[in-house]
Formats: structure tokens, C-alpha cells, sequence
């Protein structure tokens, strides 16, 4: 056997080759766009000249909102998810009966490199609806055939009891929903031993605190509706905190901001290429979403690193480029600080941007000498000054479905956070 048998590149060429045809035969914008660069049919193409392939990004799913992009009959589609979008744009996603395998296939995979087997019972907070991450871990632990008890987000209170009461192994939501529960199960023993945390970015630091709070493994797991949900990439227990990629279902590139590749373990936007999704296949999709990329080895597929930012929540203040990320390491980096916070991009005098930082004390203490550290804790980590508001505990809103809302872009009217003046 050769080592490409190994890695099973001749799979992911023939998969590459059939969505080419597939795209090709539907005849949508993306088969055209193929056209355009003379490829004929999937025997043109293999896994180097892909870079050299058209992209497509999310303007191109607004453009042919709702389902200008889907590559089979409507009688072949058997649900939508998607995602409420910025700027109140949806993302719509139309799936076949074939697609819900694979995402079953995929999620299944990651959850049992957390250790999860058919004898777990997979507390799964994580919202359910159009949203993919209830459904799609949902999906992924019944193929496995553990016990899946469906809470979705929020409720709080009644989540804490069925944790008491039912005993999972295995909870799966956000981060900072992850955060929430901890606290008020008010570090009482539970049953928890591994989570599975993503849908929003997530820093090491938080990782410590959240396997503080629950006493458990937490690994992270990303996806994305336009390419499938979660299940794109997940942490494993043995994968030394790069998350393995289910590149057989979802092949990865990691470009600069021309689209050229960047040499491995760079960071760069990730570009993925669903080589067998058949609902909404997307060809070179630009996920706007900054890690970086190690190359396949004859044990593991390729892996990504947890995501550094992405591209579009760059801040750049004063010529320096800020991650929302970073700020979060500097800040759980101080124990007397809540995880809770809003990082606000103040822009309402463009030539004069202004970085703050809300944040809030775990407890009920002086707040200004904390400030003045995490200032001149910032300072050295960034490079650029931050204006730090320190309040007490419980002043920054909590949300308790869907995604922490950790960042603010303000140009004009009253402040991101109410209440609270900045000037
Ligand atoms: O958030 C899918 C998902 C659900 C992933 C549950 C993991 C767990 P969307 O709502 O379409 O899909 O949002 C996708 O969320 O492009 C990233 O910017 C961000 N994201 C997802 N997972 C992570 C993660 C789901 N582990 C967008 N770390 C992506 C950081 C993440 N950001």
C-alpha cells in the first residue's frame, strides 16, 4: 500500500472529481464559474490545481438567497439550517437525506474521539432549530447510540437538575454557556467527565476555567452551517490540542488575503471544499475564520489549530490588528475577573478609533487597581492602549441561547452596552 492509499488521497480525488461533475451538471454559479476557467468535468481537476480553482463566499450566498445555490431538485431536500448572519442577513443551507448522514457520520466521529461511546448519555445544550448546533450533535450522538437528552439553550435551573438527576457524561454547548452552567451548578460534584464546546470563539484560558468550574476534559469542536454544522473539526482526547479535520468530507486550504496558500502552520483563512455534500456543495467556500493548517500524516488527517479570530472580527486599531481573542487571554489571565465581557471597536470618530473593554469582577472589590493592571496588561499584549471599564459582578448581559455577543463595533448612537458611558 502507498502512502497515498494511506492517506486516502485517491478517495478524496475521485470525491473531489464527482463534485466537480456534480457542480458542472447543476448548472447554478458555481458550475458556470468553472466553465469560465475551462474546466469541462472532473477529470480536469485534481487535489494541487484546486488552489488554482474559483472560491465562493458568503456575499455569494446572500447574492442567491434562499436557495439559489442548491445543486438538486427541491423534492431531494429534507430540512434547512443556517445561520441568523451579520447584520440580520440569514445564511440558509438546504440539506438531502444523504447530507444528514454525513453530518451524523462526522459528528458521531468527533464525539467518540472524545471518548463518547453508545454508554454515554450526552447532555446537549447547545440551541435546536435552525441553528446547527442542537440538531447536528443531536444527529451525531444518536449514531453513535448513546442517550441524548435534547435541553437546547437556556432554562437554566432545569438544566442544572436533569445534570443532577440524569448523570451525563458528556455536555456539549457553548463555551460560555459551559461558563453559566458551571456557576450555578456552584461547584457541586456532577457526573461530567468531557464537553464538547465551539460555535464561538474560545481561548485556552477559558479552557482552564471551564475544566476548573466543571472538573472535566473540554475540547473544542468547530463547523459551520455553509458547510455542514459542527462536525467540520473537533479536538480528540489524543490530538494535542489541534482538532482533527473530517478532510475525507470537508478538504481544507488555508490562503492569505489574496486567496494564495500559505505554507503550513501559518495562520490564513480557511477555505473548505465539501467533496461530498449533495444539497448546497460548495466548491473552495472562504469561511472568513483565521487558524492554522498541518498537513496530513499517515496517522491523522489534517488538523487545524483552535481558531485564532476570523477575518472580519479583526479589529485594526492604529494600524494594529486585534483579535477579540487576545483580549479574552489577557483578561482570564486575572483571577479576580469574570470570563464575562464586551470588547467594543469605537469608531464614532473614524479617524480616531478607540479600543474598550468592558469587564466585570467576580466578586464585589475595588475595581481600580484591577483596572490599572489589566490596562497595562493589554498594552504589553497588543501594543495599543485600551480603555477599561471594570464593573461589578453580574453587570455585563448574559446569554443564555445561541452565541455570546463579545464584540460591539460602534459608530454612532448610544453605547453598545446600556447604562454605561464611555466618555
Ligand atoms: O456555529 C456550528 C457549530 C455548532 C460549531 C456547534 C460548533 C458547535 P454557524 O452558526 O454557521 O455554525 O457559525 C459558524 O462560528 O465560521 C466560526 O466563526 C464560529 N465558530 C464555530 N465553531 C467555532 C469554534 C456553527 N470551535 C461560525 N471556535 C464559524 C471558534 C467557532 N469559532
Amino acid at each position: 500500500m502507498t502512502a497515498g492509499e494511506v492517506l486516502g488521497v485517491g478517495l478524496r480525488l475521485d470525491r473531489l472529481r464527482g463534485l466537480v461533475d456534480r457542480l458542472l451538471a447543476a448548472g447554478g454559479v458555481q458550475g458556470q464559474r468553472l466553465r469560465d476557467c475551462g474546466v469541462t468535468g472532473g477529470g480536469d481537476v485534481d487535489l494541487v490545481s484546486l488552489r488554482r480553482l474559483p472560491t465562493i463566499g458568503k456575499r455569494d450566498l446572500w447574492d442567491h438567497y434562499p436557495y439559489g445555490l442548491r445543486a438538486v431538485d427541491a423534492d431531494d431536500v429534507v430540512c434547512v439550517h443556517g445561520s441568523s448572519g451579520t447584520g440580520g442577513r440569514p445564511t440558509l443551507v438546504p440539506y438531502t437525506a444523504r447530507d444528514l448522514e454525513i453530518w451524523a457520520e462526522v459528528v458521531a466521529r468527533a464525539l467518540a474521539g472524545a471518548g463518547v461511546t453508545s454508554r454515554s448519555v450526552v447532555h446537549n445544550a447547545y440551541g435546536y432549530g435552525l441553528f446547527t448546533g442542537g440538531l447536528g450533535i443531536h444527529h451525531g450522538a444518536v449514531r453513535l447510540g448513546a442517550t441524548v437528552v435534547p435541553l437546547s439553550g437556556g432554562m437554566t435551573e432545569r438544566q442544572v437538575r436533569l445534570i443532577q438527576d440524569l448523570r451525563p457524561d458528556v455536555l456539549t454547548c457553548t463555551p460560555s454557556y459551559a461558563i453559566h452552567l458551571g456557576e450555578a451548578l456552584g461547584g457541586a460534584p456532577n457526573s461530567l467527565r468531557v464537553g464538547l464546546f465551539g460555535a464561538e470563539p474560545w481561548t485556552e484560558e477559558m479552557r482552564v476555567q471551564i475544566e476548573g468550574l466543571l472538573g472535566i476534559r473540554a475540547l473544542d469542536i468547530y463547523g459551520l452551517s455553509e458547510v455542514i454544522g459542527p462536525g467540520v473539526a473537533c479536538e480528540a482526547l489524543d490530538s494535542g490540542g489541534l482538532l482533527n479535520i473530517a478532510d475525507d468530507h470537508f478538504y481544507p486550504e488555508c490562503v492569505d488575503a489574496e486567496g494564495e496558500p500559505v505554507p503550513d502552520g501559518t495562520p490564513g483563512e480557511l477555505v473548505f471544499t465539501t467533496l461530498t455534500k449533495t444539497g448546497m456543495p460548495l466548491l473552495r467556500y472562504r469561511t472568513g475564520d483565521v487558524a492554522t493548517l498541518t498537513p496530513p500524516t499517515a496517522d491523522a488527517p489534517h488538523r487545524m489549530s483552535k481558531l485564532l479570530g476570523r477575518t472580519d472580527d479583526m479589529l485594526v486599531i492604529r494600524g494594529v490588528n486585534v483579535f477579540p481573542t487576545e483580549v479574552e487571554a489577557v483578561l482570564l489571565a486575572d483571577a479576580r475577573l469574570s470570563p464575562h465581557y464586551l470588547v467594543v471597536e469605537d469608531r464614532r470618530v473614524p479617524a480616531r478609533p478607540e479600543l474598550r473593554l468592558a469587564v466585570e469582577t467576580r466578586t464585589d472589590i475595588d475595581p481600580a487597581p484591577v483596572a490599572a493592571a489589566l490596562t497595562a496588561a493589554l498594552r504589553e499584549r497588543l501594543g495599543v492602549g485600551c480603555d477599561v471599564r471594570v464593573l461589578p459582578p453580574g453587570a455585563i448581559p448574559r446569554t443564555d441561547t445561541g452565541k455570546a455577543k463579545r464584540l460591539a463595533r460602534w459608530t454612532d448612537g448610544d453605547s453598545p452596552l446600556p447604562g454605561l458611558t464611555w466618555d
